[in-house]
């Protein structure tokens, strides 16, 4: 029988544990000796941009640049095994739904342009000028507003500049990406705050930052590299302020697998010096609690004519509206942000109090943040509280959302946007000599629902598995066989090429760690970072299969076969020379990029202009704004837990990354022996007359009569806030309503799901509730 209690994971992050697993990878994936010396090249200068995280690259990067999770993404993409054409004669399409997440991708690397052949229900081998040219027939067939271009966000720039090209050139701005289902939140919060869509700190802010606000981002497994920055902080003695529903093992301690000495005395470090376990949800409540902490302290200060606690001389000079921050929270009672935080005032009352002792912080955050129905208000309420005490646009401080994908943040920097007021569309007229589309496109929530109702009719994708990541599984996917046209450009095969148009098309790519050999000669490309740097990058392990494309490649193939001749677009010479891409990117944005190829190697990267780290507000009333926030519980579309009402939030383990699944384990938290479980708080269990290990089927509670639910998860104790219960992204995807979305960003709001639970196969008509 499996272990049902998580066993307690005995090291840090990091340590030894890690190496032994990065080793197990590489050999697990059978990757050629070649491919292995790939990791000391990672996140270099002259190096590879790793294709995990997007966290920063430094300019004096350590020996090895590289974490466990960046071991695993290389073991995976350069891996020895392939996904071919024989494949695909043994397997039909519908006995490929039958495979896990996990058993699609562990095929290896796809290795030829395949078409879904009808008659056999197989993918079959094409050749590329044919797949083109029915691709390109098919296009032009359709009204250009019902195609759909995605973009999940590991393209280079070059390549998602050349995609959103495309798109506008044939006559739509549909184009979501991933950011549409993580940092939207935060693209739509900062403009209105500071007025920039992205973070504001750099890595030199961490050397001279003396707090550190965490909320919401399991740093241990989804951005490792940052671990450096964390200890180095704590070395110096200075407090880091977590707040997480989970207990999370790189949050806790990191020993550094870099550091001989730390390897051989088993050292490490304690990264949180506080840890409150927030109810999931319950982060505004937790800042409104700080913020009403800090106007009480100043209060205080001013009666007794000492130094102020607010930074008023930085308020009076660069904000507005905090007298309605103020009044919301003088207004707001303690026992109200104790029920929503699920913190007590006093553990408020202390971390305000060691929050005011600091002059330089900065505030990190992830998917805890910004993927609930208030998202867009956590962000608002971190700004907020940052700018109390002039925690923006000074050394040492700011405000740090941790992006997901490792080039997400700069396909939107080079106009992979829906939104037409985002991109540069006069300028893209006047290089190119078209009139652009100026009607607002579909983002992720809008493309499903475009889909659900017939007006989508192509989806194409340049990489990512687009149906496995949206929520409603089971609606969407029923609706996505309906489409005329899907197109997957990808490495690994994977459901969303399963659930496929009547027409549909795999073209395989190469990755960003091969050799990328044009009639040029080798191409580099270049990524932005989670800080907004930019960098180079250059593949060096061997292609997976001769017939594989570039990215670039591969969109200039659709445009030659789609788009009418354009005497200004040569993409044959684009993909020849990358070089001349970024000329053309220097073009469109020449305040961000001029200079590109030469600056493109800059040791640690180059930066864009970023004027709120400059305490220049781009906002617009030109002022830094405080946005008082409107209700309590980030979710109030959600029902609160009561009775056998739980709240259930997704995540992601230190053996996946997104929906590519390397394992079934959850290392860190000591979960093994499968992923379908619930998280869940012992008084919990017991509340609900369960026992741990008990198999349950979980049903959401919504109110539109739609029956969602996931069958048969595994309850694990675990110390998470009772009420609340985690669970594994995407298998629990099926119980999230497309309609339960953030409020302004639209991004799907995974971390809290109304659900409730029942013993498995007890016959419960699911219908029934809602
Ligand atoms: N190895 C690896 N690296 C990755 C990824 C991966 O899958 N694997 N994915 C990449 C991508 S695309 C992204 S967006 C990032 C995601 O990185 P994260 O932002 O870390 O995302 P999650 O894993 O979803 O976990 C979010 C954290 O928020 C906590 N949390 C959940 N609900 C709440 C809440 O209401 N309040 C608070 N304060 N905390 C909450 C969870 O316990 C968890 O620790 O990582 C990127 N890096
Ligand atoms: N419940 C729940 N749902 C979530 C989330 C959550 O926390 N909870 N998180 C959301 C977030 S933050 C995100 S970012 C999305 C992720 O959504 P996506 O970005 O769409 O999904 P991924 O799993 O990252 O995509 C994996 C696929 O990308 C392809 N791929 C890998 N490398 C390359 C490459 O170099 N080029 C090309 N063309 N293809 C490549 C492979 O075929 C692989 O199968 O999921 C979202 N969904
Ligand atoms: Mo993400």
């Amino acid at each position: 029988m499996k272990s049902t209690t998580p066993e307690p994971y005995p090291h840090p992050a990091g340590g030894w544990g890690s190496v032994k697993k990065v080793a197990t990878a590489l050999l697990h994936e059978h990757v050629p000796f070649e491919g292995s010396k790939l990791l000391i090249h990672l996140n270099k200068t002259d190096g590879v941009a790793c294709v995990s995280c997007a966290w920063a690259k430094p300019a004096n990067p350590h020996p090895f640049e590289f974490c466990e999770s960046g071991a695993k993404a290389t073991a995976w993409e350069v891996t020895g095994k392939r996904c071919d054409a024989g494949f695909f004669e043994q397997h039909t399409v519908g006995e490929l739904l039958g495979w896990s997440d996990h058993q699609l991708e562990a095929v290896g690397r796809l290795t030829t342009p395949l078409r879904w052949d009808a008659a056999s229900d197989r993918y079959v081998p094409v050749d590329w000028d044919s797949a083109f040219a029915e691709i390109g027939r098919e296009l032009k067939a359709l009204a250009p507003q019902s195609a759909v271009f995605y973009c999940s966000g590991r393209a280079s720039l070059e390549a998602s500049y050349m995609y959103q090209l495309l798109a506008r050139l044939y006559g739509c701005n549909n184009l979501p990406d991933s950011s549409n289902m993580c940092h939207e939140s935060t693209s739509v919060a900062l403009p209105k705050t500071i007025g920039v869509p992205i973070g504001t700190v750099s890595l030199a802010d961490f050397e001279q930052t003396d707090c550190i606000l965490f909320f919401g981002q399991n740093v241990g497994t989804n951005s490792p590299r940052m671990l450096h920055q964390l200890q180095e902080a704590r070395r110096r003695g200075i407090p880091i302020i977590t707040f997480n529903p989970l207990r999370e093992t790189g949050l806790l301690h990191f020993a550094n697998p870099q550091s001989p000495a730390e390897m051989l005395t088993g050292a490490e470090t304690a990264i949180s010096t506080h840890y409150l376990q927030v109810r999931a949800g319950g982060d505004s409540a937790a800042m409104l609690g700080l913020c009403k902490a800090l106007i009480a302290a100043d209060d205080a200060a001013i009666a007794l004519g000492a130094p102020r606690v607010l930074d008023a001389d930085f308020i009076a000079e660069h904000t507005a509206g905090l007298e309605s921050l103020v009044d919301r929270a003088r207004g707001e009672s303690w026992s109200e942000i104790e029920r929503h935080s699920g913190l007590s005032r006093r553990d408020l009352e202390q971390v305000a109090a060691v929050y005011a002792g600091a002059s330089k912080v900065i505030g990190v955050f992830g998917m805890g943040l910004t993927q609930h129905r208030l998202g867009v208000q956590n962000v608002e309420m971190l700004s907020n509280l940052l700018l109390l005490r002039g925690n923006i646009g000074k050394p040492g401080a700011g405000i740090c959302p941790v992006r997901g994908h490792s080039n997400v943040q700069g396909q939107r920097t080079v106009g992979i946007t829906e939104k037409p007021e985002l991109a540069p569309l006069d300028q893209l007229a006047k290089q190119y000599g078209f009139e652009p589309p100026r009607g607002k496109g579909l983002n992720t929530v809008e493309t499903c629902e475009g889909v659900l109702d017939g007006s989508v009719r192509a989806f194409v994708a340049l990489g990512g598995n687009f149906v496995r990541a949206v929520p409603d599984t089971v609606r969407v996917e029923a609706a996505w066989s309906r489409l005329r046209l899907t197109v997957q450009v990808a490495t690994k095969l994977n459901r969303s090429h399963l659930v496929h148009g009547a027409v549909s098309y795999i073209l395989p790519c190469l990755g960003r760690l091969e050799v990328d050999q044009q009639a040029g000669g080798e191409q580099a490309v270049s990524v932005e970072d989670s800080t907004g740097h930019m960098h180079g990058s250059k593949g060096r392990a061997q292609p997976a299969g001769e017939l594989l494309r570039s990215e670039h490649a591969i969109i200039a193939g659709l445009a030659k076969a789609t788009l009418p001749v354009n005497p200004k677009i040569d993409w044959d010479a684009w993909v020849a020379d990358y070089a001349t891409i970024r000329d053309a990117i220097a073009e469109t944005y020449p305040e961000i990029f001029h200079d590109f190829n030469a600056r493109m190697w800059t040791p640690g990267g180059f930066r864009r202009p970023l004027p709120a780290a400059e305490r220049q507000w781009k906002t617009p009333n030109g002022r830094a704004n405080f946005i008082a926030p409107t209700v309590l519980d980030a979710d109030p579309d959600q029902l609160l837990p009561r009775g056998d009402v739980l709240r259930l939030f997704t995540v992601r383990s230190d053996s996946q990354f997104n929906t590519t699944i390397y394992n079934e384990n959850d290392t860190f938290r000591g979960v093994h022996g499968g992923r379908r479980v619930l998280l869940i708080n012992a008084a919990d269990i017991s509340r609900l007359g369960m026992r741990e290990g008990d198999l349950v089927d979980v049903s959401a509670v919504t109110g539109d009569g739609v029956a969602r639910s996931v069958a048969g998860l595994r309850l694990v104790r675990y110390e998470v806030p009772a009420g609340c219960v985690a669970g594994y992204f995407p298998e629990c995807n099926p119980l999230m309503a497309l309609e339960h979305h953030a409020l302004e960003s639209m991004v799907p709001a995974a971390k809290s799901i109304a659900i409730r639970i029942r013993p498995a196969g007890g016959g419960v008509n699911w219908r029934t509730y809602g």
